[in-house]
Protein backbone atom coordinates (compact mmCIF):
# COMPACT_ATOMS: atom_id res chain seq x y z
CA UNK A 1 0.00 0.00 0.00
CA UNK A 2 1.36 3.25 -1.16
CA UNK A 3 1.51 6.16 1.85
CA UNK A 4 3.28 9.35 1.50
CA UNK A 5 6.08 10.32 3.70
CA UNK A 6 5.64 13.19 5.94
CA UNK A 7 7.85 14.99 4.07
CA UNK A 8 6.48 13.86 0.90
CA UNK A 9 3.01 15.06 2.03
CA UNK A 10 4.39 18.67 2.84
CA UNK A 11 6.49 18.81 -0.50
CA UNK A 12 3.55 18.26 -2.40
CA UNK A 13 1.32 20.62 0.01
CA UNK A 14 3.60 23.49 -1.23
CA UNK A 15 3.67 22.72 -4.31
CA UNK A 16 -0.12 22.40 -5.11
CA UNK A 17 -0.50 25.75 -2.87
CA UNK A 18 2.47 27.14 -5.32
CA UNK A 19 0.00 26.66 -8.54
CA UNK A 20 -3.00 27.72 -7.08
CA UNK A 21 -2.71 30.33 -4.65
CA UNK A 22 0.07 32.41 -5.88
CA UNK A 23 -0.90 35.72 -5.57
CA UNK A 24 -1.06 37.65 -8.86
CA UNK A 25 -0.22 41.26 -9.99
CA UNK A 26 -1.87 43.15 -12.67
CA UNK A 27 -0.41 46.17 -14.64
CA UNK A 28 -2.18 49.19 -15.73
CA UNK A 29 -0.23 51.89 -17.67
CA UNK A 30 -1.64 54.50 -20.38
CA UNK A 31 1.03 52.67 -23.17
CA UNK A 32 -0.84 49.31 -22.38
CA UNK A 33 -3.74 47.70 -24.17
CA UNK A 34 -6.81 45.61 -22.52
CA UNK A 35 -5.93 42.49 -24.99
CA UNK A 36 -2.67 41.90 -23.23
CA UNK A 37 -2.29 39.91 -20.18
CA UNK A 38 -1.55 42.53 -17.60
CA UNK A 39 0.77 40.79 -15.80
CA UNK A 40 3.82 42.42 -16.42
CA UNK A 41 4.48 46.12 -17.08
CA UNK A 42 5.41 45.39 -20.82
CA UNK A 43 1.69 43.08 -20.79
CA UNK A 44 -0.28 45.85 -19.06
CA UNK A 45 -3.82 46.97 -19.65
CA UNK A 46 -4.95 50.04 -20.42
CA UNK A 47 -8.19 51.14 -18.72
CA UNK A 48 -9.91 50.62 -15.85
CA UNK A 49 -12.85 49.36 -18.18
CA UNK A 50 -10.02 46.02 -18.10
CA UNK A 51 -9.61 46.01 -14.67
CA UNK A 52 -13.56 45.84 -13.55
CA UNK A 53 -13.62 42.64 -15.98
CA UNK A 54 -11.47 40.54 -14.04
CA UNK A 55 -12.11 41.80 -10.78
CA UNK A 56 -14.65 39.45 -9.58
CA UNK A 57 -12.26 37.02 -10.10
CA UNK A 58 -9.26 38.63 -7.33
CA UNK A 59 -7.78 36.63 -4.65
CA UNK A 60 -6.41 37.37 -1.57
CA UNK A 61 -2.59 39.29 -1.93
CA UNK A 62 -3.52 40.15 -6.00
CA UNK A 63 -2.71 43.51 -6.26
CA UNK A 64 -3.84 46.14 -9.51
CA UNK A 65 -1.19 48.39 -9.76
CA UNK A 66 -1.40 51.78 -12.01
CA UNK A 67 1.85 53.17 -13.60
CA UNK A 68 2.94 56.28 -12.06
CA UNK A 69 2.34 59.47 -14.68
CA UNK A 70 -1.18 57.98 -16.07
CA UNK A 71 -4.31 58.96 -15.32
CA UNK A 72 -6.87 56.58 -15.43
CA UNK A 73 -10.75 57.65 -15.89
CA UNK A 74 -13.47 55.23 -14.04
CA UNK A 75 -14.90 54.09 -10.97
CA UNK A 76 -13.27 51.31 -9.19
CA UNK A 77 -14.81 48.57 -7.33
CA UNK A 78 -13.85 45.95 -4.56
CA UNK A 79 -16.63 43.05 -4.31
CA UNK A 80 -13.79 40.79 -2.72
CA UNK A 81 -11.72 39.96 -0.01
CA UNK A 82 -8.58 39.33 1.27
CA UNK A 83 -7.29 38.25 4.42
CA UNK A 84 -5.37 39.59 7.32
CA UNK A 85 -1.55 38.20 5.71
CA UNK A 86 -2.83 38.60 2.03
CA UNK A 87 -4.99 41.63 1.37
CA UNK A 88 -5.65 42.51 -1.78
CA UNK A 89 -4.03 45.86 -2.88
CA UNK A 90 -4.28 48.38 -5.86
CA UNK A 91 -1.31 50.79 -5.89
CA UNK A 92 1.40 52.32 -8.38
CA UNK A 93 4.59 51.27 -9.53
CA UNK A 94 7.09 52.84 -11.68
CA UNK A 95 8.15 56.57 -11.18
CA UNK A 96 6.88 60.19 -11.02
CA UNK A 97 3.87 61.35 -9.97
CA UNK A 98 1.29 59.19 -8.61
CA UNK A 99 -1.03 57.98 -10.32
CA UNK A 100 -4.67 59.54 -11.27
CA UNK A 101 -7.99 58.28 -10.64
CA UNK A 102 -10.40 60.70 -12.21
CA UNK A 103 -14.31 61.23 -11.94
CA UNK A 104 -14.10 63.54 -15.07
CA UNK A 105 -13.66 62.89 -18.36
CA UNK A 106 -12.69 64.99 -21.33
CA UNK A 107 -15.28 67.11 -23.24
CA UNK A 108 -14.62 67.72 -27.12
CA UNK A 109 -16.55 68.67 -30.06
CA UNK A 110 -17.50 72.19 -28.70
CA UNK A 111 -19.43 74.18 -31.49
CA UNK A 112 -20.34 78.19 -30.90
CA UNK A 113 -24.25 78.68 -29.38
CA UNK A 114 -24.55 82.11 -29.54
CA UNK A 115 -21.22 84.85 -28.58
CA UNK A 116 -18.35 83.57 -26.38
CA UNK A 117 -21.18 80.24 -25.19
CA UNK A 118 -19.88 77.12 -26.91
CA UNK A 119 -21.76 74.03 -26.01
CA UNK A 120 -20.60 70.24 -26.75
CA UNK A 121 -22.60 66.89 -26.18
CA UNK A 122 -22.66 65.76 -22.75
CA UNK A 123 -25.18 63.45 -20.94
CA UNK A 124 -23.71 62.37 -17.77
CA UNK A 125 -24.81 65.02 -15.00
CA UNK A 126 -21.63 67.34 -14.67
CA UNK A 127 -21.26 68.66 -11.44
CA UNK A 128 -18.21 70.64 -11.94
CA UNK A 129 -16.39 71.77 -15.02
CA UNK A 130 -12.16 72.21 -15.56
CA UNK A 131 -10.89 74.35 -17.96
CA UNK A 132 -6.64 72.99 -17.72
CA UNK A 133 -7.41 72.33 -14.11
CA UNK A 134 -9.22 75.20 -12.99
CA UNK A 135 -12.42 74.36 -11.89
CA UNK A 136 -14.84 77.12 -13.10
CA UNK A 137 -18.23 78.56 -12.08
CA UNK A 138 -21.24 77.38 -12.04
CA UNK A 139 -23.87 79.72 -14.27
CA UNK A 140 -24.88 82.17 -11.45
CA UNK A 141 -26.72 85.33 -10.37
CA UNK A 142 -25.26 87.81 -9.48
CA UNK A 143 -21.83 87.15 -10.88
CA UNK A 144 -19.88 87.78 -7.91
CA UNK A 145 -21.09 88.65 -4.40
CA UNK A 146 -24.18 88.09 -2.92
CA UNK A 147 -27.63 89.19 -2.81
CA UNK A 148 -29.46 90.20 1.00
CA UNK A 149 -32.48 88.12 2.33
CA UNK A 150 -35.91 90.58 3.33
CA UNK A 151 -37.93 88.42 4.75
CA UNK A 152 -37.66 84.53 4.90
CA UNK A 153 -38.87 80.99 6.62
CA UNK A 154 -37.57 77.18 6.46
CA UNK A 155 -38.99 76.97 2.54
CA UNK A 156 -38.99 80.73 1.10
CA UNK A 157 -36.97 83.30 0.85
CA UNK A 158 -38.04 86.81 -0.23
CA UNK A 159 -35.94 89.65 -1.75
CA UNK A 160 -37.52 92.93 -3.10
CA UNK A 161 -34.44 92.61 -5.37
CA UNK A 162 -35.45 89.73 -7.41
CA UNK A 163 -37.54 91.37 -10.04
CA UNK A 164 -37.66 88.91 -12.45
CA UNK A 165 -40.91 87.48 -13.79
CA UNK A 166 -42.77 84.62 -12.23
CA UNK A 167 -41.50 81.21 -12.61
CA UNK A 168 -37.76 82.50 -14.19
CA UNK A 169 -35.99 80.89 -10.65
CA UNK A 170 -37.61 77.70 -10.85
CA UNK A 171 -35.15 74.60 -11.03
CA UNK A 172 -32.12 76.62 -10.20
CA UNK A 173 -30.34 76.61 -6.94
CA UNK A 174 -29.90 78.97 -4.59
CA UNK A 175 -27.08 78.72 -2.14
CA UNK A 176 -27.82 80.31 0.98
CA UNK A 177 -25.96 81.28 4.04
CA UNK A 178 -29.05 80.26 6.18
CA UNK A 179 -27.25 80.21 9.98
CA UNK A 180 -23.64 81.71 11.09
CA UNK A 181 -22.72 77.62 11.37
CA UNK A 182 -24.21 76.74 7.41
CA UNK A 183 -24.67 77.23 3.98
CA UNK A 184 -27.59 75.44 2.46
CA UNK A 185 -28.13 75.37 -1.49
CA UNK A 186 -31.51 73.57 -1.87
CA UNK A 187 -33.08 73.82 -5.77
CA UNK A 188 -36.10 76.30 -6.12
CA UNK A 189 -39.14 74.84 -6.77
CA UNK A 190 -41.41 78.24 -7.06
CA UNK A 191 -40.40 81.91 -7.77
CA UNK A 192 -42.98 85.04 -7.81
CA UNK A 193 -43.19 88.14 -6.44
CA UNK A 194 -39.50 88.06 -5.46
CA UNK A 195 -40.25 84.72 -3.06
CA UNK A 196 -37.82 81.84 -3.91
CA UNK A 197 -39.77 78.40 -2.36
CA UNK A 198 -37.83 75.31 -2.24
CA UNK A 199 -38.02 72.01 0.24
CA UNK A 200 -37.37 73.01 3.60
CA UNK A 201 -33.76 73.35 4.56
CA UNK A 202 -34.98 73.45 8.50
CA UNK A 203 -33.03 76.93 9.45
CA UNK A 204 -35.75 79.77 9.89
CA UNK A 205 -34.64 82.33 7.71
CA UNK A 206 -36.75 85.29 9.26
CA UNK A 207 -35.75 88.53 8.55
CA UNK A 208 -32.29 87.82 8.86
CA UNK A 209 -30.21 89.89 6.13
CA UNK A 210 -28.64 86.56 5.08
CA UNK A 211 -26.25 86.39 1.99
CA UNK A 212 -27.70 84.13 -1.15
CA UNK A 213 -27.04 83.53 -4.67
CA UNK A 214 -28.45 81.81 -7.35
CA UNK A 215 -27.04 79.87 -9.74
CA UNK A 216 -27.34 76.90 -12.35
CA UNK A 217 -29.58 78.18 -15.08
CA UNK A 218 -28.29 78.80 -18.72
CA UNK A 219 -29.74 82.34 -19.03
CA UNK A 220 -27.28 83.45 -16.25
CA UNK A 221 -24.47 82.14 -18.48
CA UNK A 222 -22.97 85.75 -19.20
CA UNK A 223 -19.40 86.05 -17.99
CA UNK A 224 -16.16 84.28 -18.43
CA UNK A 225 -15.72 81.21 -16.74
CA UNK A 226 -19.56 80.41 -16.06
CA UNK A 227 -21.01 76.69 -16.85
CA UNK A 228 -24.19 74.99 -17.57
CA UNK A 229 -25.36 71.33 -18.40
CA UNK A 230 -28.53 70.93 -19.65
CA UNK A 231 -28.80 67.77 -18.67
CA UNK A 232 -32.28 66.93 -20.57
CA UNK A 233 -30.65 67.65 -23.68
CA UNK A 234 -27.38 66.44 -23.33
CA UNK A 235 -25.09 69.34 -24.18
CA UNK A 236 -22.33 71.23 -21.53
CA UNK A 237 -22.72 75.23 -21.87
CA UNK A 238 -19.30 76.98 -21.57
CA UNK A 239 -18.18 80.94 -21.37
CA UNK A 240 -14.14 79.80 -21.21
CA UNK A 241 -11.78 82.38 -19.48
CA UNK A 242 -10.24 84.97 -21.54
CA UNK A 243 -12.93 83.98 -24.43
CA UNK A 244 -10.81 81.29 -25.82
CA UNK A 245 -12.27 78.27 -27.90
CA UNK A 246 -12.65 75.49 -25.61
CA UNK A 247 -11.93 73.19 -28.55
CA UNK A 248 -8.13 74.76 -27.82
CA UNK A 249 -8.05 74.13 -23.82
CA UNK A 250 -8.61 70.42 -21.58
CA UNK A 251 -12.23 71.23 -20.60
CA UNK A 252 -13.22 68.28 -18.01
CA UNK A 253 -16.62 67.60 -16.23
CA UNK A 254 -17.03 65.96 -12.98
CA UNK A 255 -19.31 63.09 -14.03
CA UNK A 256 -18.91 59.80 -11.83
CA UNK A 257 -19.74 59.40 -8.29
CA UNK A 258 -16.73 57.45 -6.60
CA UNK A 259 -12.91 56.85 -7.04
CA UNK A 260 -12.98 52.97 -5.22
CA UNK A 261 -16.10 51.62 -3.93
CA UNK A 262 -15.30 48.91 -1.30
CA UNK A 263 -18.29 46.62 -0.77
CA UNK A 264 -20.07 46.24 2.37
CA UNK A 265 -18.63 43.24 4.36
CA UNK A 266 -15.75 42.96 2.29
CA UNK A 267 -12.43 43.47 4.75
CA UNK A 268 -8.55 43.61 4.34
CA UNK A 269 -8.09 46.01 1.14
CA UNK A 270 -5.07 48.17 0.37
CA UNK A 271 -5.46 51.35 -1.59
CA UNK A 272 -1.96 52.84 -1.69
CA UNK A 273 -0.12 55.54 -3.36
CA UNK A 274 -3.11 56.74 -5.76
CA UNK A 275 -4.17 60.34 -6.24
CA UNK A 276 -8.24 60.87 -6.31
CA UNK A 277 -9.62 63.63 -8.24
CA UNK A 278 -13.02 64.82 -9.67
CA UNK A 279 -15.53 62.43 -7.96
CA UNK A 280 -19.15 64.07 -7.25
CA UNK A 281 -19.50 61.72 -4.03
CA UNK A 282 -15.85 60.58 -2.87
CA UNK A 283 -12.55 59.13 -3.66
CA UNK A 284 -12.47 56.08 -1.64
CA UNK A 285 -16.13 55.23 -0.34
CA UNK A 286 -16.41 52.19 2.25
CA UNK A 287 -19.81 50.50 2.37
CA UNK A 288 -19.73 48.33 5.47
CA UNK A 289 -15.67 47.05 4.77
CA UNK A 290 -13.95 46.01 7.64
CA UNK A 291 -9.90 46.12 7.90
CA UNK A 292 -8.98 48.57 5.17
CA UNK A 293 -5.62 50.53 4.50
CA UNK A 294 -5.62 53.94 2.68
CA UNK A 295 -2.38 55.15 2.94
CA UNK A 296 -0.05 57.64 0.92
CA UNK A 297 -3.11 58.63 -1.53
CA UNK A 298 -4.08 62.39 -1.78
CA UNK A 299 -7.52 63.61 -2.46
CA UNK A 300 -7.76 66.79 -4.17
CA UNK A 301 -11.43 68.71 -6.18
CA UNK A 302 -13.75 65.76 -4.93
CA UNK A 303 -16.92 66.49 -2.57
CA UNK A 304 -15.46 63.65 0.13
CA UNK A 305 -12.07 62.53 0.47
CA UNK A 306 -12.71 59.58 1.99
CA UNK A 307 -16.45 58.54 2.92
CA UNK A 308 -16.50 55.40 5.26
CA UNK A 309 -19.15 53.19 6.71
CA UNK A 310 -16.13 50.83 8.53
CA UNK A 311 -14.68 48.72 11.09
CA UNK A 312 -11.05 48.65 12.15
CA UNK A 313 -9.64 50.33 9.71
CA UNK A 314 -6.20 52.63 8.53
CA UNK A 315 -5.93 55.61 7.27
CA UNK A 316 -2.90 56.88 7.51
CA UNK A 317 -0.14 59.22 5.43
CA UNK A 318 -2.66 60.77 3.11
CA UNK A 319 -2.82 63.94 1.41
CA UNK A 320 -5.94 65.67 1.12
CA UNK A 321 -6.54 69.64 -0.56
CA UNK A 322 -9.11 71.53 -1.83
CA UNK A 323 -12.25 68.74 -1.21
CA UNK A 324 -15.51 70.56 -1.17
CA UNK A 325 -17.00 68.79 1.63
CA UNK A 326 -16.00 67.22 4.60
CA UNK A 327 -12.00 66.17 3.79
CA UNK A 328 -12.53 62.61 5.79
CA UNK A 329 -16.33 61.50 6.58
CA UNK A 330 -15.84 58.36 8.96
CA UNK A 331 -19.15 56.42 10.30
CA UNK A 332 -16.45 54.16 11.91
CA UNK A 333 -15.48 51.90 14.46
CA UNK A 334 -12.38 51.20 15.66
CA UNK A 335 -10.40 52.93 13.14
CA UNK A 336 -7.70 55.19 12.95
CA UNK A 337 -7.02 58.36 11.36
CA UNK A 338 -3.16 59.13 11.85
CA UNK A 339 -0.55 61.48 10.21
CA UNK A 340 -2.90 63.11 7.37
CA UNK A 341 -2.00 66.62 5.49
CA UNK A 342 -5.54 68.39 5.23
CA UNK A 343 -5.40 71.70 3.83
CA UNK A 344 -7.92 73.73 1.66
CA UNK A 345 -11.00 71.83 2.59
CA UNK A 346 -14.52 73.10 2.32
CA UNK A 347 -13.10 77.02 1.79
CA UNK A 348 -16.31 77.21 -1.16
CA UNK A 349 -19.47 78.23 0.03
CA UNK A 350 -22.63 75.92 -1.77
CA UNK A 351 -20.41 73.01 -2.59
CA UNK A 352 -20.24 71.28 0.77
CA UNK A 353 -22.69 69.75 2.76
CA UNK A 354 -25.97 71.45 3.14
CA UNK A 355 -26.96 72.08 6.69
CA UNK A 356 -24.11 70.48 8.58
CA UNK A 357 -20.67 69.80 7.23
CA UNK A 358 -17.58 71.63 5.65
CA UNK A 359 -15.49 70.00 8.25
CA UNK A 360 -11.51 68.81 8.51
CA UNK A 361 -12.69 65.11 9.19
CA UNK A 362 -15.73 64.30 11.22
CA UNK A 363 -16.27 60.89 12.74
CA UNK A 364 -19.40 58.97 14.07
CA UNK A 365 -19.10 55.95 16.11
CA UNK A 366 -16.96 54.07 19.29
CA UNK A 367 -13.28 53.96 19.38
CA UNK A 368 -11.80 55.60 16.64
CA UNK A 369 -8.94 57.48 17.06
CA UNK A 370 -7.72 60.97 15.13
CA UNK A 371 -4.11 61.52 15.74
CA UNK A 372 -0.98 63.28 14.40
CA UNK A 373 -2.55 65.34 11.78
CA UNK A 374 -2.21 68.80 10.58
CA UNK A 375 -5.13 70.53 9.53
CA UNK A 376 -5.19 73.86 8.00
CA UNK A 377 -7.45 75.99 6.46
CA UNK A 378 -11.05 74.48 6.91
CA UNK A 379 -14.43 75.52 5.83
CA UNK A 380 -16.01 74.99 9.45
CA UNK A 381 -14.44 72.91 12.49
CA UNK A 382 -11.47 71.14 12.09
CA UNK A 383 -12.01 68.08 14.15
CA UNK A 384 -15.63 66.82 14.66
CA UNK A 385 -15.90 63.73 17.36
CA UNK A 386 -18.72 61.58 18.70
CA UNK A 387 -18.86 58.90 21.22
CA UNK A 388 -16.00 57.25 22.44
CA UNK A 389 -12.95 58.67 20.73
CA UNK A 390 -9.32 59.66 21.41
CA UNK A 391 -7.86 62.99 19.67
CA UNK A 392 -4.46 63.93 20.09
CA UNK A 393 -1.38 65.50 18.66
CA UNK A 394 -3.17 66.96 15.98
CA UNK A 395 -2.37 70.82 14.74
CA UNK A 396 -5.51 72.60 13.79
CA UNK A 397 -4.82 76.23 12.04
CA UNK A 398 -7.60 78.20 10.28
CA UNK A 399 -10.57 76.52 11.20
CA UNK A 400 -14.18 78.42 10.64
CA UNK A 401 -12.54 79.99 7.35
CA UNK A 402 -15.74 80.89 5.80
CA UNK A 403 -18.58 79.62 8.36
CA UNK A 404 -18.30 81.16 12.24
CA UNK A 405 -20.09 79.84 15.73
CA UNK A 406 -17.83 76.34 15.01
CA UNK A 407 -16.32 75.50 18.66
CA UNK A 408 -13.28 75.23 16.27
CA UNK A 409 -10.76 73.90 16.04
CA UNK A 410 -12.48 70.79 17.67
CA UNK A 411 -16.04 69.99 18.76
CA UNK A 412 -18.26 66.93 19.52
CA UNK A 413 -21.34 66.57 18.01
CA UNK A 414 -24.71 66.88 19.98
CA UNK A 415 -25.59 63.63 20.55
CA UNK A 416 -27.61 62.02 23.89
CA UNK A 417 -26.13 62.94 27.21
CA UNK A 418 -25.49 59.26 27.86
CA UNK A 419 -22.43 59.41 25.28
CA UNK A 420 -18.79 59.21 26.84
CA UNK A 421 -16.73 61.43 25.01
CA UNK A 422 -13.28 62.22 26.05
CA UNK A 423 -11.10 64.20 23.91
CA UNK A 424 -7.07 65.52 23.80
CA UNK A 425 -5.59 68.18 22.33
CA UNK A 426 -1.86 68.15 22.48
CA UNK A 427 0.87 70.15 20.49
CA UNK A 428 -0.08 73.32 18.71
CA UNK A 429 -3.51 74.83 18.71
CA UNK A 430 -2.23 77.90 16.95
CA UNK A 431 -5.55 80.48 17.22
CA UNK A 432 -9.08 79.82 17.06
CA UNK A 433 -9.68 82.65 14.21
CA UNK A 434 -12.46 84.69 14.31
CA UNK A 435 -12.94 85.98 10.74
CA UNK A 436 -12.60 90.31 10.83
CA UNK A 437 -15.41 90.26 8.12
CA UNK A 438 -18.47 88.24 6.90
CA UNK A 439 -19.01 89.05 2.98
CA UNK A 440 -21.03 85.56 2.87
CA UNK A 441 -23.41 86.04 5.94
CA UNK A 442 -24.54 88.73 8.20
CA UNK A 443 -23.09 92.10 7.47
CA UNK A 444 -21.96 92.58 11.45
CA UNK A 445 -21.12 90.07 13.67
CA UNK A 446 -22.63 92.01 16.71
CA UNK A 447 -26.06 90.74 16.13
CA UNK A 448 -27.29 89.03 18.85
CA UNK A 449 -29.95 86.97 16.77
CA UNK A 450 -26.58 85.93 14.90
CA UNK A 451 -24.82 84.45 17.20
CA UNK A 452 -26.44 80.55 18.57
CA1 LIG B 1 -23.66 84.93 -14.51
CA1 LIG C 1 -32.58 92.37 0.02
Amino acid sequence: MFTLSRTSAFLLSVMLLGTVAQPATYHVSPNGADSNNGTSPATAWRSIARVLQSIYSLQPGDRILFERGGTYRGELIMPNSGNSANPIQFGAYGTGALPVISGSDVVTGWVQHSGNIWRAPLTSGAKHVYVNGVRQTLARFPNTGWLRNDQGTGTTLYDNALTQGSGYWNGSTVVIRSTNWSYDAPTVSGFSNGTLTFPNIYYNLGSNDWGYFLCNKLSELDAPGEWYHDATNGQLYLWAPNNANPNTLTVEAAIRDRGINVYWSRQFVTIADLAFQHQRLAGVWLDGASNVTITGCTFRELYFGIRSVGTNCLYQGNTFHDTYATAAMMLDNGSQFTSNTLTNIAMVPGLGESNWGYFGVRTVGNNNIVRLNRIENVGYIGIVVDKNVLVEKNVVRNPTAILNDGGSPLTTATGPSSRTTWCWMRWEVSKVRLPTSYPQGRSAMGSTSAIR
